[in-house]
């Protein structure tokens, strides 16, 4: 069997568009695939996967797929089953509207912890500056001391695009986030000759069109890789503990120290050092919220 390695750049359907060097293949993938790290439990390939492609017949086969470096996976809404959105990126950029759509710190927090039980850097971006600063300035002087990268940028004025741009070249990097913030605009603003479909907002409810349907992974002239996503309504945490959860946000971690149980959750038990921490002013109280509502559900 003659085998070529590519990689995964688009899903439509049954078929799965491959790059193999500077051509892409259409191919579908054998049923009974090898995973080179064991199967998943979402034994889907996604677009970023690197594959073996059979090319002996006259339409080529997908035969294995590589270990993955990384994946954000999440849990899919009213599904029992994980998604995963890609595999083998680097970064994820965060892409949030200053003003419309609203951002919401839920989501915000839990691609956060995604992204840090997946080993993939986060960047929060906030979009359409042009339109007034919104929240993304208070959330800058939250997020930053926690040690998180956070822009503010316009897709529309340019504005801020040199930090977008700097961020990207010689790496894989997926725009994530709600419909309506930007993602596709901004992919437009750093690379014009993506030309990729934009949509309005809607004027009942300031939100997104779900203009981008598939997650779609495109080379940059500079060198890397970004991936455009469809977006986000709900980010489900996908298997992680307790453990994992707290030590994905910092101010936490930073805090485990001081309190009197050695296995303190930090919800309910008395001398918390993290519960004094908020009480204190120096845990800002949304992320203590988006933590109890992610350990809830986690539990
Ligand atoms: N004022 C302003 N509007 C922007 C900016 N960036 C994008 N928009 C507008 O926001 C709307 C949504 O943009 P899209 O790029 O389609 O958003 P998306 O995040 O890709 O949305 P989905 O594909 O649905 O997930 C469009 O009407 C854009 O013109 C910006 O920087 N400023
Ligand atoms: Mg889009
Ligand atoms: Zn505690």
């Amino acid at each position: 069997m003659e085998t070529i390695e590519g990689t995964v750049i688009a899903r439509h359907g049954g078929l799965i568009r491959v790059q193999v060097d500077n051509r892409t293949l259409l191919v579908t993938a054998r049923r009974s695939l090898a995973w080179e790290d064991g199967a998943p439990e979402a034994s889907k390939i996604v677009v970023g996967d690197r594959v073996s492609v059979d090319c002996s017949e006259s339409e080529g086969v997908i035969v294995a797929v590589r270990k993955r470096i990384s994946c954000l996976t999440r849990r899919a809404v009213a599904s029992p089953k994980p998604q995963v959105l890609a595999a083998n990126v680097d970064q994820a950029l965060l892409v949030f509207a200053t003003k419309t759509p609203e951002p919401r710190q839920g989501l915000l927090d839990r691609f956060l912890v995604a992204c840090h039980r997946a080993d993939i850097i986060p960047v929060i971006i906030f979009n359409k500056i042009d339109q007034g600063e919104g929240k993304s300035k208070a959330w800058a002087e939250i997020y930053r001391p926690l040690g998180f990268t956070v822009l503010q940028v316009s897709a529309r004025s340019a504005w801020g695009l040199g930090q977008v741009k700097r961020l990207l070249p010689d790496r894989t990097t997926l725009f994530c986030g709600p419909s309506g913030a930007g993602k596709s605009s901004l992919l437009n603003a750093v690379y014009p000759g993506f030309k990729l479909r934009v949509g309005g907002l809607s004027e009942a409810t300031g939100k997104g069109r779900h203009t981008t349907t598939m997650a779609e992974l495109m080379p940059l002239p500079f060198g890397g890789f970004v991936v455009d996503t469809p977006g986000l309504k709900e980010f489900g945490l996908w298997d992680i503990n307790s453990e994992e959860l707290q030590s994905a946000f910092p101010e936490i971690r930073d805090k485990l120290g001081n309190c009197h149980f050695s296995n303190c959750s930090h919800v309910h038990e008395p001398k918390c050092g993290v519960r004094n921490a908020v009480e204190d002013g120096l845990i800002n109280r949304g992320r203590y919220r988006s933590y109890c509502q992610l350990l809830e559900e986690i539990e």
